[in-house]
């Protein structure tokens, strides 16, 4: 069987999510680069890559033997879940994996928008985000951690129960990104829970690899990174990853 093939950039948030549950699933893969928003050759707009994933977007999978090609990062992390049986992170309980479900539904206009608010408009200035719309997104994401703060991560370890799950894994790709050791982007010391969260996702398996480029570009809070420190962040990952397949 040929290895899974990712589409993709590591810097990106939902493909660090699909990379990580890879990474600590063992699962053997290819990451294969794909700019987002170019219509160039490798880009996530380019007519060869929209026959893969015709929303243009990166994250997306293709299984080389059987030619099957798959976008959206949650959609990805649940079939390969419920294909590979990873019951852990995806359980067979119907009401357990409808709780995670809920959540990576929830996530994209709420727990997502951290990116658009706080990121993005750092590494991707030719986006130029209306001003409007960040504060719109940051108060999204406000909201949406102060209720991870005072439910989900008040009664439990992680936002769906006392284990990790898919759930955990697509939050902290956009939560984690903003922490001080990171991006340093928002503060997140009103979340106590939150932050105790943080850090206990910190020993999964994989963390350490996957956060390479964020790890790499460091503090961005008050000066926006150059486009040549973003390069470097995504070739340190992609050697990081290599070298994680590798041991
Ligand atoms: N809902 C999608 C969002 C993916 C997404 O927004 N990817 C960005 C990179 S982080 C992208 O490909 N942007 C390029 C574009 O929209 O042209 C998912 O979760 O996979």
């Amino acid at each position: 069987m040929q290895p899974l093939i990712v589409y993709g950039v590591p810097f990106s948030q939902p493909v660090r999510a699909v990379l990580w549950l890879l990474i600590l699933k063992k699962l053997p893969f290819e990451l294969s680069l794909i700019n987002p928003g170019s219509k160039g050759d490798n880009g996530s707009r380019n007519p060869n890559y929209l026959e893969k994933n015709p929303s243009g977007t990166i994250p997306c999978i293709e299984e080389p033997d059987t030619g099957f090609t798959l976008g959206e990062a949650h959609a990805i992390m649940t079939y390969l879940s419920r294909t590979h049986k990873w019951f852990d992170v995806y359980p067979e309980d119907e009401r357990e994996r409808a709780k995670i479900d809920a959540y990576l539904h929830y996530h994209h206009r709420n727990v997502r928008e951290a990116s658009l608010g706080l990121v993005a408009p750092k590494v991707r200035k030719d986006l130029d985000i209306p001003e409007l719309m960040q504060e719109n997104a940051k108060r999204s994401l406000s909201g949406a951690l102060t209720t991870l703060e005072n439910y989900q991560l008040k009664q439990h370890k992680f936002l769906c129960g006392d284990h990790v799950t898919l759930a955990d894994i697509a939050a902290y790709a956009e939560i984690g990104q903003v922490r001080p050791a990171f991006t340093n982007v928002f503060d997140l010391t009103p979340f106590a829970n939150v932050c105790a969260w943080l850090e206990r996702m910190e020993s999964v398996d994989g963390h350490d690899v996957v956060h390479t480029p964020l790890r790499e570009l460091g503090d961005i809070s008050t000066e926006a990174p150059t486009m040549e420190a973003i390069k470097n962040a995504n070739v340190m990952a992609l050697k990081a990853i290599k070298a994680s397949q590798s041991s």
